[in-house]
This record gives C-alpha cells, structure tokens and sequence, in this order.
C-alpha cells in the first residue's frame, strides 16, 4: 500500500499526485496524523513536511525524492529520460520549479488577505516570479527533451502555473509571460492527467482565495 500524507491545497502534493496518476499507480492520500505541525506527525516524518509517502512501511518526504523513488520503484511508464544527459537536464528544470520559481510564487501567500495586502508587494513578487518565468524560457529554448512525453521535472510547473494564473485574477498580480513559457504550459494541460488534476485543484485554490475577495 502506498499512502501520502497530504492537505488539499499542498502545492507539492498535487505535483506527486500528476505523477502516480500518470504511472497508474494505485495510492491512498491521509492527512498528517495528529495534524499538521504535530508532534505526532513529526514522529513519523522528521522533516514535518508534507508531502510524506509510506510505501510498504518505507517512509520517504520532499517531493523530488518521492518522485524520483517513485520513478525506479514504478518504472512502466518512465518520466525519466534514459540517458545520463538528458535525466541531468530533467534535474536541471526540476531543480528550477523546486528552489526557484514555486518558491518565488510562495512569497506572494501573505498578500492574499485583502485587508492586510501592500500592493508594493505584490508589484515587486510579480516581477520577481516574471523574472524566474524570463529564465525558465531561456532553460526552454534550449530544451532537450522529448516534448510529447510526461516527464518528472513538468509535474511541478503544470501546478505552479496554475496558482501564478490564479494570482493574476485575484491580486492583480503584474506578470509578463514568455511565449515559450505560455506555450509550455499550453502543452502540459494537453496531458488529460495535469488538466483532471489541475481542474480537481483548483476547489482547494479558490477556497484559500477566497481571502483575497474586499469584504
Ligand atoms: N521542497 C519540498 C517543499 C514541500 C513544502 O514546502 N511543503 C509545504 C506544503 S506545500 C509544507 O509542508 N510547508 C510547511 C513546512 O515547510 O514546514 C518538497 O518538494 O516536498
């Protein structure tokens, strides 16, 4: 049995589920046991992270070492490319969404509250994710992969697109797209398992959004 310890609206959880469902894996999705931030759950995943997966009684937390173990331990349907190269690369664009781009789009969380919001903030977050969006077309133009196939390192950014869209509606968020960027994007919902899991999503998005509305 593989179980992921997850809350609905984890950013990195709906990049894990992309993939299990992409590999048919079959998987079960708990909340933290205790709560998130407990005691407890700590006991089981030192980091207090979420995601966390226990497969078969092996536990394994971060999201990138979760999908990489889910990568040898399900090989069927790879999305990893087979040569050292190119899964260096894949690296590469993961490493980009993971420590650089979501990270960009999360420090825009506490300007969601519209009472308490600094539109100087938020000019200056949209401009730094514009400038991670400037970077990641540049890492595109030059990309090596296969783009009709599913690979690991797009999990993350099909689900970061999608809050940094969802900013733009309801902060006004100023961001500039690199057509590069739209168009991947564009081809990443082509995959019907990034757009069911982006569209089963976003409840949990417009959910925690629903701060961002003027009283
Ligand atoms: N790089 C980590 C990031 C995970 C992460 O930040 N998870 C959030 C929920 S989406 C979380 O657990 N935040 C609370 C914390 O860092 O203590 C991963 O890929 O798993």
């Amino acid at each position: 049995m593989l179980t992921i310890y997850s809350v609905p609206v984890a950013v990195y959880c709906a990049k894990l589920r992309i993939m299990l469902r992409h590999k048919s894996i079959a998987f079960q999705e708990l909340p933290p046991p205790g709560g998130y931030g407990s005691d407890e759950y700590r006991s089981l995943v030192p980091s207090g992270n979420l995601p966390a997966m226990i497969h078969d009684g092996y536990m394994l937390s971060d999201s990138e070492a979760i999908a990489e173990y889910l990568e040898e331990a399900f090989p069927d349907v790879p999305m990893m490319p087979d040569t050292v190269q190119l899964r260096g690369k894949a690296r590469e664009f993961s490493r980009s969404h993971d420590t650089r781009l979501e990270p960009s789009v999360r420090a825009i969380y506490p300007q969601v509250a519209y009472e308490t919001r600094d539109p100087e903030a938020v000019k200056a977050g949209g401009a730094l994710i514009s400038k991670h969006l400037s970077s990641l077309a540049l890492l595109l133009s030059a990309n090596p992969l296969d783009t009709k196939t599913l690979w690991l390192c797009d999990c993350g950014f099909a689900v970061t697109f999608a809050w940094i869209k969802a900013f733009e509606t309801a902060l006004d968020l100023p961001i500039t797209w690199p057509p590069i960027v739209a168009e991947y994007d564009k081809r990443l919902q082509s995959f019907p398992v990034v757009r069911d899991e982006v569209n089963a999503y976003r409840p949990a998005m417009d959910s925690y959004l629903q701060k961002a509305k003027p009283v």
